[in-house]
Order: structure tokens, then sequence, then C-alpha cells
């Protein structure tokens, strides 16, 4: 294929995209869940796509893929720039590939221009960051970043299998993750390039833009337990129905979240054994509240968990929470803002400034060094977690180009 002279980054990094997302664990659509053999196989790719590159390459205990280019300097601090290469179910393919193989493409141009960054630097493909196998995100990043809760090895996921039989499963160590922490004196900071996932830069026409801050997110699992009947035989006033008292409470949290900087989402909802003629008896539903505002967003979920026991009360069942994220909203640091715009106005470009409705792996590193991000511009109406998630060549050749840029004139002191 010839090279496209316009966007070579560009074009490199969408094949690379293609070639990840030909692992999956669905015959059609890209789903790549935590330690699933396609989750395994693509952690393989990217190691060995590393590899290639140059880069010293690990699968660590957490199966982050982590990728180092060391510097010339002693005692050099590290720069991570990476992203996570887990998918929800029926994905797009660039949520979250596209900052590895951005990461990995600059650094594969870095060691072939023998360009000495004066300081390591860390690609790192995390293994676990959307949460769908064991309803917990962030088990790569948080291992990274010392943020692991060994809690979570008990947690099951629905065939029953633990966080920590599955990962020994693969061969990991689940007690080695707790080694994996990275020490707040040696980072001089965490990069992540990844794609918007909305429709501001399209509007507005922008290739690229700087993250400042990213939403705080709370997300729970809500069993209703009611009492199961035959759909023929129990009269209406007489039911205690599971699915029905569901249906209520996600049309409260959507009548709760209509506000500025909230969003609520009852993302799945199940009636385990359920019948065409069964009175569902059991109900599980998830929630999600986000919003920029921690005290808006505490205040909405104090409310809506009132509302379900109001609910359940009135309707005669029982609703039983558990919390699985309770990550508060954190700002881009300054620094790390500046430096992609200065970098983007180098580029040529305008600098707009956004905030991120969605959660990152950056989230994880934002108490331990200066966290910064870059979105890429989506197309089709910015849509994400979707088959049409799509990103334009030339603007990932862009964000390659601004993050080669941040990091050539980057200064670790
Ligand atoms: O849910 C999120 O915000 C991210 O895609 N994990
Ligand atoms: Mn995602
Ligand atoms: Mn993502």
């Amino acid at each position: 294929m010839s090279v496209d002279r316009e966007a070579p980054f560009g074009q490199r990094i969408l094949l690379l995209a293609d070639r990840l997302a030909a692992w999956s664990e669905t015959p059609d659509g890209l789903t790549c869940t935590f330690l699933s053999p396609a989750h395994i196989a693509v952690a393989n790719d990217i190691a060995a796509l590393m590899a290639a590159t140059g880069l010293v390459v690990t699968i660590d205990a957490a199966a982050n893929v982590v990728g180092r280019r060391a510097s010339r300097s002693p005692q050099a601090k590290t720069i991570i720039v990476g992203s996570h290469y887990d998918t929800v179910r029926n994905a797009g393919k660039y949520d979250g590939r596209l900052g590895i193989l951005i990461a990995l493409v600059i650094a594969e141009h870095l060691t072939q221009n023998n360009v000495d960054l004066h300081f390591d630097l860390e690609v790192i493909a995390f293994s676990e960051e959307e949460g769908v196998r064991f309803s917990t995100s962030y088990i790569g990043s948080s291992a990274v970043a010392g943020l692991f809760n060994p809690s979570l090895f008990d947690r099951r996921d629905d065939n029953g299998v633990s966080l920590a039989d599955a990962l020994r499963a693969a061969g990991h160590n689940p007690e080695a993750i707790v080694a994996l922490a990275r020490r707040r004196e040696d980072l001089a900071g965490y990069l992540e390039v990844h794609i918007e996932q909305g429709p501001a830069l399209l509007a507005e026409s922008l290739p690229v833009g700087v993250v400042t801050e990213i939403s705080g997110n709370s997300r729970f699992l809500v069993t209703v337990e009611g009492e199961a009947g035959h759909a023929g035989t129990v009269p209406m006033a007489d039911r205690h129905d599971a699915a029905a008292a569901a249906a209520e409470i996600i049309l409260m949290v959507e009548q709760r979240c209509r506000q500025p900087d909230l969003l609520g989402t009852v993302g799945w909802l199940s009636v385990p054994d359920g019948a065409i003629n069964l009175i569902p008896g059991r109900c599980e539903l998830s929630l999600d509240i986000r919003s920029g505002n921690d005290a808006t967003r505490k205040s909405a979920v104090r409310n809506i968990l009132t509302n379900i026991a109001g609910i359940a009360k009135r309707r005669g069942v029982t609703a039983a929470n558990t919390e699985v994220l309770d990550a508060a909203a954190v700002p881009c640091s300054p620094r790390m803002q500046e430096a992609f715009a200065a970098s983007i106005a180098r580029a040529g470009y305008a600098v707009r400034r956004l905030p991120s409705g969605a959660g990152h792996d950056a989230v994880m590193f934002s108490g331990l060094t200066d966290i910064g991000m870059l979105f890429v511009r989506c197309g089709n109406g910015g849509v994400s977690h979707s088959p049409r998630e799509s990103v334009d060549v030339r603007d990932v050749d862009v964000a390659a180009r601004v993050l080669l840029d941040v990091l050539i004139n980057f200064n670790p002191a």
C-alpha cells in the first residue's frame, strides 16, 4: 500500500487499529473483554508490535502491556503514555486503542530518528478500563498507579469465575499486582490521547482538543427482589413484580438527572430465568451517574438511592445496591494542558479546551503525577461505544504529531 504522504502516522495507526480489531469474542463486531482469548491475543499482538518498534516489552501481572524506552540520562524520570485495549461489547475500533497505537508509532519514530527525550518513556496498553467482565473499571491502570483494591480478587463474572482465578488461568500471579505500583518520585507525568467520544470537535471543525477535566462517575449494581408468579393467575393488585419496579427506577433516574452537568444511565437490565408467562421475581440493573461537579453527582446519588428504597417499599419488593465505582472528577494539570495547547498552536490549529464526560485511565494517575489528555475528533456525530465509531486519518496524524511535539519539548525537571 502506498504511504499516505499527507498522513503517514495516521495511516499506519489506522491500519494497526484494524489489525487489533480482528481479535474479537464474537463472530460479528468487536468485543474484547478482560482476559478473554481475544483479549489475550490482542495483548500478545500489541507486545509484538511494541517489540518491533524497539521498546523493551513486558506483560505485567495485571495483563498490562508495557513498552519501555530508556533515556540516556542517568536517574531519568518516566513519562507514561497510555490507554486501554479492552473494549465494551460491540465496540468501535478506536476507544482506547487509538491512544496506545499513537504512542507506539511515535515511540518508533523517536527511536528511528535516535531522539533522546531526557526522560524514560513507558507506553502502556492498560488491560481493563471499561469494567465489562467484572463490573469494575481501571484494573490495569489502578495497578500501575498503586490504587488496585485487593478485595476485587473475589469479584465474580457472569460465569462465577473470580478475578483472581481469571488472572491465574491466564498465567498471571495476582499477588504480584501490588508490586506494579509506580512511585511518585519516579514519574514526570502521564499523557493519554483518546477519541473525544462526543460531537464538540466535529461541530467546530477541529482535529484535536485539550482535555480540561474528567467527569466524576458513580456506578452501582442494583438487585430488585419481588415475587415470581403465574402471569395468568396472579391479580395485578397482588403482584410484587421486580421488573416493573426496575422500570419505575429507570424512569426515576432519567427524570432526576435531567439537569445541567448531570447524566444518569441504566446500561443493562436483566431478568434472570425470565419467561414470557412468569411474573419477574428478580431483576438486576446497573446505574451510572456522572457529573463534572462532585457535589452535584453525590446529591443525585443520594436522591436516587432514597427514591429506589421508596419505590421498593411501595411495591412490596426489596432493592439492594452495591457501589462498584466512586471516581471523583479530576482536573488535567495546567502544565500538561499548556504543553498540549502550545503544540496544537505550533501545528497551526486553534486550541479548543473541553471537559471529558467519559472516564479514562488518566483518572487513576491524577493523584500521583501531572496528567494531560488530548482528544481526537470523531466522525458520525461523535458516536462511540458503537461499531459506528470513526476517526479521520488526517486528524489521527495531527494528534500523533502533537504528541510527538509535546514529548520533544517536554522538560521533565
Ligand atoms: O464509561 C466510560 O466513561 C469509559 O468509556 N470507560
Ligand atoms: Mn469506553
Ligand atoms: Mn476509553
